[in-house]
């Protein structure tokens, strides 16, 4: 094999951020921008001669250019073997069950998950270490580190793989397989769940159910699943069909961006289930017939119900939330004598816990939520699961929702985004607040009396690492809290998160409106953050 090696400089901005890197279409398509920040991944990582490699994406905008591009660097840099889904689709918890599958060395995975798509829009790629999971912040800070000092790259002079066909074939001692992108991961999700159940329950008309793949990658997977494999009628998939450009939409499941759908749930036709996935597939939005379940309860009401599940019907070890999810799975670990782990946002945190078998199933507020069955969040599993509770449990998500919070009280949810924010501005509030957080010990405003102000830091129980600066958290005596964040996955200026909680005991005030039942603690958090303020924003960009 011919092997070219290319003089290259520095960019000053490949620095990975919650999940991966993520940036404009046009920042991508610099000269050897690309190029640079995969030869610095494979520079950081140990030997890749003859190692295999696992790479697809969600189908957006220049995802077939860069699967090309990547497969020159890494022949030239000596993987023996690369495992690409057909039209180098692959959502990403299908990448990670390949990945451990196959015992492969790592994956590329190319998406902006959440993001828009198309060529102004977003782009973005991560690396997947062998475990299935996102690349942790060791690995991260030296991809960085490398792209930094990077000086040139090696691609192989060979011409463009057909992507479209499914095939096994090698060139010049490189073996490349395109592979079905759905099928082992299908597979995977019949050993979970009782596949019978589901069907009957659907072919006996007691489940109907909507899933809106967004116009992202879930389209195939759950055509396949839902309709082929489990009977649901055609066309229970809508927006089915994966396009670069995410047919101009958000592909972020929230009530917001998936409007369709919540407007089909709140209505007197609307079918026993509905749910939507995002750009790549591990994000999920639960909906029954007159319900939305916030995506913190979603994660309690599963921990709580896994044994109905047949792959947890023997236990679970433990579970894990990141910091800024609401506390109902607490109470569900505490109520079970499970343990339970406060981790940073960000899937890769949840991956050595996972690992190590401390814990069994973990989510997060941002609508993801998975078990050890990969180590990636993954949208369709979140969805089987709970047709799966619907089906054996035979009651309806608001029966599943309500005879919950009775059990173990209600905690209102809600997130406030202030997004494109000048970026000096988001910092200055951040000082801000944590010059404040000394003085907020034992305050009092009206109902809520400070208990705790601190900024999140996280000590890692596997392996010790340390993430410092992981969010400012704001804790009540009445266990409500306001947690401040800035994101790591926006690519314009600074996006603001407030996470607004409060626990309702008793169940006569469960009926509430999140929004009027956190107006307090809206008020307060404006108090402390002065974002409107300092901003001069006047409402959250999105409130989910
Ligand atoms: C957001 C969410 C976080 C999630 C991350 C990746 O990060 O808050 O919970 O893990 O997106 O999700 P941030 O830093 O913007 O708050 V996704 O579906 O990329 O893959
Ligand atoms: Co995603």
């Amino acid at each position: 094999m011919n092997i070219k090696t290319i003089a290259s400089s520095p960019y000053n901005d490949q620095k990975p951020g919650t999940s991966g890197l993520r940036k404009k279409v046009t920042i991508f398509q610099q000269r050897h921008y690309l190029a640079n920040f995969v030869q610095s991944i494979f520079n950081s990582l140990d030997d890749c001669q003859g190692k295999c490699l696992v790479l697809g994406g969600d189908g957006r905008y220049y995802n077939r250019e860069a699967i090309q591009i990547i497969i020159k660097i890494a022949a030239a840099n000596g993987f023996h073997e690369l495992i690409i889904g057909q039209g180098g689709l692959l959502s990403t918890p299908a990448a990670s069950h390949l990945i451990r599958k196959n015992k492969a060395y790592g994956g590329l995975i190319l998406s902006a998950s959440h993001n828009p798509g198309g060529a102004t829009e977003d782009f973005g790629i991560k690396y997947n270490i062998s475990n299935g999971g996102p690349a942790p912040e060791k690995y991260t800070e030296d991809f960085f580190k490398h792209s930094l000092e990077i000086s040139e790259y090696k691609i192989a002079e060979i011409n463009d793989i057909d992507l479209d066909k499914l095939a096994d074939f090698e060139i010049e001692g490189l073996k490349i397989r395109v592979i079905d992108p759905v099928t082992d991961y299908a597979q995977l999700m019949a050993s979970i769940f009782d596949f019978d159940l589901l069907k009957q329950s659907i072919s006996s008309n007691y489940i109907t159910l909507c899933f809106d793949a967004m116009h992202a990658i879930t389209g195939p997977y759950a055509k396949r699943i839902l309709e082929e494999m489990l009977g649901a009628p055609v066309g229970t998939v809508i927006n089915g069909e994966p396009l670069e450009d995410f047919g101009g939409g958000h592909p972020d499941p929230n009530l917001v961006h998936a409007k369709e759908l919540a407007q089909l749930m709140f209505n007197d036709n609307a079918p026993v289930f509905a749910a939507a996935s995002d750009g790549d597939g591990d994000r999920n939005m639960i909906l029954g017939a007159n319900i939305f379940v916030t995506p913190s309860d979603s994660l309690a009401i599963m921990v709580a119900n896994s044994h109905y599940i047949p792959s947890f019907a023997k236990g679970i070890n433990g579970v894990a939330r990141s910091m800024p999810t609401s506390q109902a799975v607490d109470r569900v670990a505490a109520a079970y004598n499970l343990p339970c782990f406060e981790t940073p946002t960000g899937w890769k945190f949840f991956g050595n816990l996972l690992d190590a078998d401390k814990i069994t199933i973990c989510g997060e507020e941002s609508f993801g939520s998975g078990s050890n069955h990969v180590r990636e969040k993954d949208g369709l599993w979140a969805v089987l699961f709970w047709l799966n509770l619907i089906a054996k449990k035979r009651q309806s998500v608001i029966e599943i929702v309500h005879e919950h919070w009775q059990r173990f009280g209600r905690d209102i949810y809600s997130r406030h985004d202030y997004e494109a924010v000048d970026s000096n501005v988001a910092n200055e509030i951040f000082k801000h607040l944590r010059q404040l957080l000394p003085t907020l010990k034992e305050k009092i405003f009206g109902d809520y009396a400070v208990d705790y102000a601190d900024e999140f830091s996280y000590q890692d129980p596997i392996d010790n690492s340390i993430s410092d600066q992981q969010g400012i958290r704001i804790g009540f005596k009445n266990g409500s809290r306001i947690v401040f964040r800035l994101s790591g996955t926006g690519t314009v200026g600074a996006t603001l998160r407030i996470y607004l909680e409060k626990f309702v005991k008793d169940s006569s005030s469960h009926q509430q409106k999140p929004q009027q039942a956190l107006a307090e603690l809206i008020k307060l958090a404006e108090k402390f953050s002065e974002i409107k303020q300092r901003t001069g924003l006047l409402e959250p960009t999105v409130i989910t």
